[in-house]
């Protein structure tokens, strides 16, 4: 085919700067079972980047954006039924059902291969394999791995080109014979001859696989985000946790951020939070009036890999290259340095156009334009919205922005040996019972936070949304092992630290999300949450106080920096109080999470729980 969107390296043999044998044995192992009409060779470069977009454009899956207002911008929008990660249709297939724990679907191994064989058996027929090498974490960094995604998917081959290091390049990094973690995607389509494609295509049965001893991701019938950038939850998250479990590192869905006093000392904080639940907006915080001179920067907004420095403390790095953030509630008022990171250079996703050729989403500005076309390619009006309820974007539409676009990102995100971490912080949706902030007394009465920790649900993934469902330390979909291993291998990891005589991150937990009687979020959020972050630095270099309760240490009103900000005792009071009655419900749920998690659950747990059970009843 003479297409000039299939120029470049269109060989199934590799070019000659692919010096890999196995990896090219296995690319042709792939394309013999999937039959792609062509293979293309992916070399990272701006000008292959431009002409997938092209393509893409012309095939009707993406819009350009008005080069006036959105310069190198493009509008993806999926099919309505692929539009979040799919958790029911995620499989973890371990040899051992136990090794994937009662958290993760599992099938074994050989059944699996088995179906996947059937699936995979011609899924490429009529398009084209891009062959997309990249890196997890700065090329080279000894915190870094690689991995290469084989996928019939131009969106897919375009976002990794954001989001993770993508191209020739990681092939100086692998060699002749580096390692690399394989990964399959299609989207489940094969066209026959002749036959004209859709937009969007995928398919309605949906497998997300991946084989933890192998090291092997295997994607099904879905574009979408989480189920098809395998660099992110399938590899970053899914099979990482595994590696890091073995090699005694931390795979964490985790930001990382900076923050810096007035005085110029400067901490480093590891956030988890469960999907859409303000980990970019935190990311990227700017503090709010009355407490100038505080900074934060930031180093990632979703992923973070840890692991222990030879001085005992935990260095953090962020395996991505870019933000896949949701975009409706993002505004100038809620995140401003991500709107300034969206000026250019960005695949948007699922949300809405409007007549000038730019992009708009529900909460992006105080007034909606008058006229704009949904993410359903429908036309839409603020009255058809209020008539019908239907939303202009999709409650999970997204960015794919690079990372070097934000104002905030810290000097050292790409510092190869990554940063120092001096606190995590764990934090749920929650409108009742968990207080603003509290700080664990230690590292074991921490991970029991993380652990227990619960959230309302959100759109980031398929299912009903609201519903408080347990997602310890915010993994429940991206653990990649037997959940009670992982706690297990977190207290371990604290132990082996402190034998070090190193000191430990300090543990935070906290929640933005609590409402008022009238149902309203109780605490402003988004910067205002520097108050919260300058009580933890407080705590950090021993200056602020608090007040010990059952689950530890939350401030009282006095220990928090006010400037600027009008909140009445009162108002606080309904944001950090902890109900006796609203406890004993939540730690009855924490010992039902327990017997699911019964097998291997390591004793400090069920013993701290005891412990908390008999301080509140004291
Ligand atoms: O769809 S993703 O997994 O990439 C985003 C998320 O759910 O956090
Ligand atoms: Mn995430």
């Amino acid at each position: 085919m003479n297409h000039p969107a299939f120029a470049g390296n269109t060989a199934i043999e590799a070019p000659a700067w692919v010096k890999h044998r196995k990896l090219i044995d296995w690319v042709q192992r792939v394309a013999a079972q999937t039959k792609p009409a062509r293979v293309v060779w992916c070399d990272g470069s701006q000008e292959e980047y431009d002409r997938l977009c092209a393509q893409m454009v012309e095939a009707g899956t993406m819009k350009k954006l008005n080069p006036a207002k959105r310069p190198n911008s493009y509008l993806a929008c999926s099919d309505p039924s692929d539009v979040a990660r799919v958790e029911d249709r995620t499989f973890i297939c371990s040899q051992r059902r136990e090794d994937a724990g009662p958290t993760n679907n599992w099938i074994a191994p050989a059944e699996m291969r088995s179906t996947l064989n059937g699936l995979f058996e011609g899924s490429m027929s009529g398009r084209t394999m891009y062959v997309v090498p990249f890196s997890m974490g700065p090329l080279g960094s000894p915190i870094a791995h690689i991995g290469v995604e084989l996928s019939d998917s131009p969106y897919v081959a375009t976002n990794m080109r954001i989001m993770t290091r993508m191209g020739r390049k990681v092939y100086d990094v692998l060699g002749e014979d580096g390692e690399f973690v394989p990964c399959v995607h299609s989207v489940g389509a094969p066209l026959a001859t002749g036959q004209q494609d859709v937009p969007w295509p995928c398919n309605d049965t949906k497998y997300i696989v991946h084989f933890p001893e192998t090291r092997e991701i295997w994607s099904y019938g879905s574009g979408y985000g989480g189920n098809a950038l395998l660099g992110k939850k399938c590899f970053a998250l899914r099979i990482a946790s595994t590696m890091g479990r073995d090699e005694g590192w931390l795979a964490e869905h985790m930001l990382i951020l900076g923050v810096t006093s007035p005085e110029g000392r400067k901490h480093h904080v590891a956030a988890a939070f469960p999907s859409a639940c303000g980990k970019t907006n935190f990311a990227m915080l700017i503090p709010p009036e009355g407490m100038n001179g505080w900074q934060i920067s930031t180093i990632g907004d979703d992923i973070a890999w840890i692991k222990p420095g030879k001085d005992g403390r935990l260095y953090a790095i962020n395996p991505e290259a870019g933000y896949f953030g949701v975009a409706p509630g993002t505004s100038e008022k809620t995140n401003f340095n991500a709107m300034a990171t969206l000026k250019e250079n960005v695949i948007f996703t699922n949300v809405a156009l409007t007549d000038d050729g730019d992009v708009w989403w529900e909460g992006m500005t105080d007034e909606p334009p008058a006229h704009l076309i949904d993410w359903q390619g429908q036309d839409w009006t603020p009255a058809s919205a209020k008539e019908s309820g239907r939303k202009a974007a999709h409650p999970n539409a997204r960015f794919t922005a690079p990372a070097a676009q934000c104002p905030s990102i810290d000097a050292d995100w790409e510092n190869p040996a990554g940063v120092p971490l001096d606190a995590f912080i764990f934090g749920g949706r929650r409108s009742t019972t968990v207080p603003l902030v509290t700080e664990a007394r230690n590292w074991t009465e921490g991970v029991y936070m993380a652990a227990t920790m619960g959230s309302e649900t959100t759109a980031a993934a398929a299912g009903k949304q609201g519903v408080v469902r347990r997602d310890p330390f915010a993994m429940l979909p991206f653990c990649g092992y037997n959940m009670s291993d992982y706690f297990d291998h977190w207290l371990n990891t604290g132990e082996r630290l402190q034998q070090l005589g190193a000191k430990l991150p300090r543990i935070f937990c906290v929640n933005w999300f609590r409402k008022g009687a009238d149902g309203k979020f109780a605490w402003p959020g988004f910067g205002e949450n520097m108050r919260v972050l300058r009580w933890m630095v407080g705590r950090i270099e021993g200056t602020a106080r608090g007040d010990e309760h059952a689950f530890g240490v939350s401030p009282r009103y006095e220990d928090i920096d006010w400037s600027g900000l009008d909140f009445t005792q009162q108002q606080f009071d309904e944001v950090i109080s902890v109900d006796d009655a609203a406890w004993r419900e939540e730690l009855a749920l924490h010992a039902e999470l327990f017997d699911t998690l019964q097998q291997g659950l390591p004793e400090a747990l069920e013993r701290t729980r005891t412990t908390l059970e008999s301080r509140l009843a004291a």
